[in-house]
């Protein structure tokens, strides 16, 4: 049984001074799809994205020519190290997911509309894209 969870978490915290992330947005990868394919999100909050597998092969999620700030998050809700290195912070964003796991980071982005994508290949011809509206 396959259940779409969709979290878009305002904590308000922006008088803290801590790093949590100002929101959470989880997306949901199967094959071949992801969940919500279409994602909104403030250009003034940081958002922390998680990408959830619960697909029978590796996903991941790519979303390119950004330029994100902030710091991988690999800690929260996740026991399985084996993808320790899985999210990378530049123009781009990287999160790999082998089945039944996650991944995370944390991200600032600019207002605009950026495509994501699964890049395992064949999988964004399959459907493996969506859309990031930063508002
Ligand atoms: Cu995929």
């Amino acid at each position: 049984m396959k259940k779409l969870v969709i979290v878009l978490l305002v904590m308000g915290i922006s008088c803290s001074p801590t790093n949590l992330p100002e929101s959470t947005v989880t997306v949901i990868a199967k094959e071949m799809s992801f969940a919500p394919a279409e994602i909104h999100v403030d250009s003034s909050k940081t958002v922390k994205l998680i990408l959830q597998n619960n697909g029978g092969a590796v996903h991941d999620l790519i979303v390119r020519n950004l330029d994100p700030i902030g710091a991988p998050d690999l800690h929260e809700h996740n026991h399985h190290q084996t993808h320790s290195a899985n999210a990378e912070i530049g123009d781009q964003i990287h999160l790999a997911a082998a089945p039944g796991e996650m991944a995370s980071t944390v991200v600032q982005l600019k207002a605009g509309r950026f495509e994501y994508y699964c890049s395992v290949p064949g999988h964004r011809q399959a459907g493996m894209r969506g859309l990031i509206v930063v508002h």
